[in-house]
């Protein structure tokens, strides 16, 4: 399935920058803005330097987003208008080290909304999660402005960045946009620490010929995409014109729900071999606090989101691809 990519390029004497490159979304979208603007306009970051080898089609340099000085130099000395800043810890992980997912999460988010204000970046790209529900949230069709309580770490890292960027919009004019993320599943890059990644595993499974052992029960449904929708909508929205963007905080944004007894079947459907059990763990608690479906109206009518994948093609498509990315 193909989707229609805006082609609006950047200013050639700009750059794009984007933080946590090494990342699930960071290493495909870091790939489609570089076939967008050109190799030459985007700089893959990550504070990780064995990632260089992903990012030989374009530049790629090591970057601690907490280090302010050196992010302000990046900034300034490549000409950055525009970044996109996906460093984080995700849900899971932000469980175990909580002290550092806020410090990362939150902080470098600061670093970057200060430095925008003060070296006029053009545009900013942040994203949030699901993760602002909680458990007082509606569950079903969960509504653009829903009461967030966020029980988890991570959610209320997510919770407080969005009330940021509404502040540094309206205070500073900072044009800072940002997409509440439901679970991304992706074959090009493995994901880490986060509660839906159980759907990206399950894959890698039955692909082997393995058991999947399921940390959720098999009926937690949650909100997910496949990965090129998610590449499809963070480039829309960052595309949109400015009047057209009503959301200042973070979009909500979905393309399927399902539980892992319905991915499990939509495997089994290629491999009847395949088997589950359920084993739940921490990761339960999690995710039946947040919601099972979204309401993505608002950003269907801003700037005419629609998703191209439901689980039946994502399963398709992936099952082709993935044979080719496991080493
Ligand atoms: C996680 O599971 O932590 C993330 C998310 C839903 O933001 N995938």
């Amino acid at each position: 399935m193909t989707f229609e990519t805006p082609q609006i390029k950047i200013n050639p004497m700009n750059k794009i920058l984007v933080t946590g490159a090494a990342g699930q979304l960071g290493t495909e979208l870091t790939q489609k803005l570089c076939e967008i603007h050109g190799p030459e306009a985007v700089i893959a970051s990550d504070i990780n330097q064995n990632s260089s080898e992903k990012f030989s089609f374009c530049q790629f340099m090591m970057l601690d987003v907490l280090d302010k000085d050196s992010l302000r130099k990046v900034i300034a000395n490549e000409n950055i208008s525009q970044v996109y800043h996906l460093a984080a810890i995700l849900s899971a992980t932000a469980e175990q080290k909580p002290l550092l997912a806020w410090k990362l999460n939150i902080d470098s988010l600061l670093i970057l909304l200060e430095l925008a204000k003060e070296l006029k970046l053009e545009k900013v790209f942040w994203p949030s999660s699901i993760a602002v529900f909680g458990k007082e949230s509606p569950k079903e069709n969960t509504p653009q402005d829903a009461v967030q309580t966020a029980g988890t770490v991570y959610g209320i890292s997510k919770m407080a960045g969005e009330r940021w960027c509404e502040y540094y919009y309206s205070h500073h004019k900072v044009d800072v946009r940002s997409l509440r993320f439901p679970g991304l599943i992706g074959y090009k890059a493995r994901p880490g620490g986060g509660t839906t990644d159980y759907a990206v595993d399950i894959f890698h499974k039955a692909l082997t010929g393995q058991v999947f052992r399921s940390y959720l029960e098999k009926d937690t449904r949650l909100p997910m995409m496949y990965m090129p929708d998610a590449i499809k909508a963070t480039l829309d929205l960052m595309q949109a014109p400015k009047e057209n963007i009503t959301v200042r905080s973070s979009y909500n944004l979905t393309a399927m729900s399902f539980t892992p007894e319905e991915i499990f079947l939509e495997l089994k459907k290629h491999f009847p071999d395949f088997k589950i059990d359920y084993t739940p763990d921490y990761r339960q608690e999690i995710a039946s606090n947040w919601p099972k479906s979204i309401d993505d109206q608002q950003a269907r009518n801003d700037w005419n989101w629609h998703q191209e994948y439901d689980l039946h093609t994502m399963t398709t498509d992936i099952i082709k691809n993935l044979p080719s990315w496991i080493d």
